[in-house]
C-alpha cells in the first residue's frame, strides 16, 4: 500500500479546503489507475466543518469518513507511516509528524503544494527542494500554475465535456437554475454570478445591473430569495454543493469570482469574467491582479483587453464611481471577451493538468524510492 496524506489547514473562507478536496479526490482517481500503487489517499484538515459545505455528503456518521477513494481526517490522525506527503499552501505540520517522518526509512517524498498565482515567476522554482530546518528532509516545491513550466491547473479528465455537454441542451440550463429556486420567468434571462469578497461593491452593481438591460444577478447568499430592481432579477441563492458549483458557472453568461479555485473554475467555464484576488494588507494582491490582466492580452483585442481591465479595476478596488461605464463597456466587448476565454481555456487544456503532472511526479519518485531501498536492503544482506 502507497499512504498519500494530504495536510489543509484552513486559513479563512472555503479556497483551502476547496481546493484540497479538488486535489484529493482527482489524486485519488488518478493514482487507482495503477493498480501496483495500491494507494490509500488521506485528506487530514484541520477544520472538517468548511469541508463539508462543500461536500455535504460527507456526513459526521462515517469515522474517518471516506468519499471518491479519499479518507477524510483531522489534525490529530496517527501518521505512521507516509510515502507520499502533500503539505498544501506551505502549512506547518504538527512537530510530532515531521519528527516521525524524519525517522522514518525510507523517508516519504514531501511534496509542498504552493498557491496559483498569474505571476510568471514560479516557473522558475517548480519542482525545487529545500531540506527541513526540522527533519532534514527534503521538501519539493510544487507550483500550480498558466505556464507549461510549472505543475498547470487543477482540471478532472472530463470536465471539458461535461462542460460542453451541458451547453449542448438548452434543458439542462433551465433545470439547473430552476434547483436553484430561480422563477421560471427569470430563467430565460442571461445570468451572471457574483461571488466577491465583502469589500466588493455589489450595491453599485446592482445599481448599474438595474438600469441596463434584463439580467438576472445570481448571489450566493441567504438574503430575500428574489428581488426585482428595474430591468434586474436578483436571486440569492443561499449555497450550491462544491460538485455544483461548475453549472453554476455554465449557467451564467459572465461572472465575478474570488480567490483561487473559483478562478480556475471560471477559466475553464470558458466565459467572460472579472477575478477578485484574496485581499493582502501589503495590497500585494493587485500585482496578482495585473499578471492575470497582462495573460489575458494575447487573447483579446486591444480594447477588450482595455475593458478587462477597467472592470477589474473599478471591482477590485471599490470605485463606485467607475463601475457603471465599466461595466458597460465591458459588456459591449462581451463578444471579444468570450472568444477570448474560450481560446486561452483551449490553450491551457492543451497541456497536462495539475494531477497529471504531479501523479507522473510522484509515480517516478516513488518508483526511484523502491529501487533505492531495494538496494539498500541488497547491500545490507550482502554485507553480513
Ligand atoms: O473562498 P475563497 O475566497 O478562498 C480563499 C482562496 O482560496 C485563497 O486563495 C486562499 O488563500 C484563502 O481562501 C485562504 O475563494 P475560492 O478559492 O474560490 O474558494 C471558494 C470555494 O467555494 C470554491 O471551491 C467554490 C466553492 N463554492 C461552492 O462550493 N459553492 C458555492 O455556492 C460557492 C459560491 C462557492
Amino acid at each position: 500500500m502507497t499512504t498519500v496524506v494530504i495536510w489543509c489547514r484552513v486559513v479563512d473562507h472555503f479556497g483551502d479546503a476547496g481546493v484540497c478536496w479538488r486535489l484529493a479526490k482527482s489524486l485519488a482517481a488518478a493514482l487507482a489507475q495503477d493498480n501496483s500503487l495500491n494507494a490509500d489517499v488521506v485528506l487530514a484538515i484541520d477544520r472538517p466543518e468548511v469541508l463539508r459545505q462543500l461536500v455535504p455528503e460527507l456526513s459526521t456518521t462515517l469515522h474517518p469518513p471516506s468519499l471518491d477513494g479519499v479518507r477524510v481526517v483531522d489534525w490529530a490522525f496517527p501518521a505512521t507511516h507516509i510515502d507520499v506527503m502533500i503539505s498544501t499552501f506551505g502549512c506547518r505540520l504538527p512537530d510530532r509528524v515531521l519528527e516521525s517522518m524524519g525517522e522514518q526509512r525510507p523517508p516519504p517524498i514531501w511534496i509542498n503544494l504552493e498557491h496559483l498565482t498569474p505571476q510568471s515567476w514560479t516557473g522558475s522554482c517548480h519542482t525545487l527542494a529545500s531540506p527541513n530546518r526540522t527533519n532534514g528532509l527534503d521538501e519539493i516545491f510544487f507550483f500550480p500554475g498558466f505556464d507549461p513550466s510549472t505543475g498547470g491547473l487543477l482540471r478532472e479528465p472530463d470536465l471539458l465535456e461535461a462542460r460542453d455537454r451541458f451547453h449542448s441542451d438548452p434543458l439542462e440550463r433551465d433545470r439547473f437554475l430552476a434547483v436553484l429556486g430561480v422563477e421560471e420567468a427569470d430563467r430565460k434571462l442571461p445570468a451572471v454570478l457574483v461571488f466577491g469578497y465583502p469589500d466588493a461593491p455589489v450595491d453599485a452593481l446592482i445599481e448599474t445591473l438595474a438600469n441596463g438591460p434584463p439580467i438576472l444577478l445570481l448571489l450566493p447568499s441567504d438574503t430575500a430569495p428574489t428581488i426585482r430592481q428595474g430591468n434586474l432579477r436578483i436571486h440569492a441563492f443561499g449555497w450550491v454543493a462544491q460538485q455544483d458549483f461548475d453549472r453554476l458557472l455554465w449557467s451564467c453568461m459572465a461572472a465575478f469570482v474570488r480567490g483561487e479555485d473559483s478562478l480556475v473554475r471560471a477559466h475553464w467555464a470558458a466565459i467572460p469574467f472579472i477575478w477578485q484576488p484574496y485581499r493582502q494588507l501589503d495590497q500585494s494582491h493587485r500585482e496578482q491582479l495585473e499578471a492575470w490582466l497582462d495573460r489575458w492580452q494575447p487573447f483579446l483585442p486591444e480594447a477588450a483587453a482595455a475593458a478587462q481591465a477597467s472592470l477589474a479595476h473599478a471591482w477590485d478596488r471599490g470605485e463606485p464611481s467607475n463601475l457603471s461605464s465599466a461595466w458597460s463597456n465591458w459588456l459591449a466587448h462581451r463578444p471579444e471577451l468570450s472568444r477570448g476565454a474560450t481560446d486561452w481555456a483551449r490553450q491551457l487544456a492543451a497541456g497536462p493538468s495539475l494531477i497529471q503532472s504531479l501523479s507522473a511526479f510522484l509515480r517516478d519518485r516513488l518508483e526511484s524510492r523502491s529501487t533505492l531501498s531495494h538496494r539498500l536492503r541488497h547491500s545490507r544482506l550482502d554485507s553480513r
